[in-house]
């Protein structure tokens, strides 16, 4: 008997792109095929998930090195949280100056340094704070205003290190009144070629970005889910995509669970990310995500060394 044709899978399998980005002290992250899982490392007190939980140098580096145990491939750390202001949050998180988000990361920052050689990225939007975070050891800056300070794109392009461009709009208190979009996903990937092309005016190479959709980030509900649902448009800019849909709002909105209890709405759009060519991965749930990860990429990997050669049936 004939074997039944195998289905359709759901998706167009990412075509196999790979980068490699240049790190200080003359490493080299490499990306493409599998993601890489970004762990969070929330030094504030005031983050939506887990503010205040990391405040403490020794709880902060405890966490850190758990992260990496549970296979975490990079830390990001942010002393400012960017809880948008709006329905969800209220006025949103306060700024904080550049001198005390400095004083929140490098207590932090030179003893992971000491301790570790996993790239660290440092969330800030602040050009002042990147340059005394990438002296003190950070290898890349993850910048949810796509350098909007005027001072970033000069720092950035004296470390000639990677830099995260994500896609937002307005400031953090008055995003959540930007969200009419035509076409949310032409819009998002036009709003992110021309980041990519105001970085290089600004001197920053472009073989040193990656970009994000800024889940969440001047975005409404059903928005989130068309742009993951088209991670594929957002690859045509040629650069690896950086996704943060951990624990979101999109999620609650869709199952009513609070932030804590997101994990199993968070490894859904982990896997689609997945599926979908995403690079990066930013994570709160490292264990989760990386043993989630490795069982999909396993499947995913013995589908391929199963399936029928050309000219042979099924
Ligand atoms: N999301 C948050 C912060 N930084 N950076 C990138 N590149 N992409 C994201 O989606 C992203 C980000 C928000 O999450 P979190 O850090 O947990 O919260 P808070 O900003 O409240 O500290």
């Amino acid at each position: 008997m004939k074997a039944a044709a195998a289905p359709a899978p759901l998706a167009p399998a990412p075509a196999a792109v790979s980068w490699r980005l240049r790190l200080p002290r003359a490493r080299i992250l490499e990306l493409g095929g599998r993601p890489r899982v970004m762990g969070v490392l929330n030094l504030t007190p005031d983050s939506f998930s887990d503010g205040g939980r990391f405040l403490d140098v020794e709880a902060a580096l405890d966490h850190a090195r758990a992260m990496l145990a549970d296979g975490a491939e990079l830390l990001d750390l942010g002393a400012e949280s960017t809880r948008p202001a709006g329905r969800t949050y209220g006025t949103g998180a306060a700024t904080v100056p550049a001198d005390e988000e400095v004083r929140r990361l490098l207590p932090v920052l030179e003893r992971l340094r000491a301790e570790t050689d996993v790239p660290l990225s440092v969330d800030t939007r602040k050009g002042a704070v990147a340059r005394a975070a990438l002296a003190a050891g950070a290898d890349l800056v993850n910048d949810v205003s796509a350098l909007g300070d005027p001072e970033m794109p000069g720092v950035l392009a004296a470390a000639g290190c990677p830099v995260v461009l994500m896609h937002s709009r307005g400031n953090l208190s008055d995003m959540h009144r930007h969200t009419q979009y035509a076409d949310v996903v032409g819009e998002v990937r036009d709003e992110l070629a021309a980041a990519l092309a105001g970085a290089a005016a600004g001197g920053v190479d472009l073989a040193q970005t990656v970009l994000d959709p800024g889940i969440g980030f001047a975005k409404a509900g059903r928005q989130n889910l068309e742009l993951l649902g088209r991670l594929d448009a957002l690859a045509e800019l040629g650069r690896p995509l950086l996704v943060g849909a951990s624990r979101k709002s999109f999620i609650g909105e869709l199952t009513g669970a609070p932030p804590a209890g997101r994990l199993s709405g968070s490894l859904a759009a982990v896997a689609w990310a997945a599926w979908h060519g995403a690079a990066i991965l930013r994570v709160h749930d490292v264990a989760a995500t990386a043993q989630f990860l490795a069982v999909f990429d396993a499947i995913g990997r013995a589908s391929i060394a199963q399936s029928p050669r050309d000219g042979e049936s099924a």
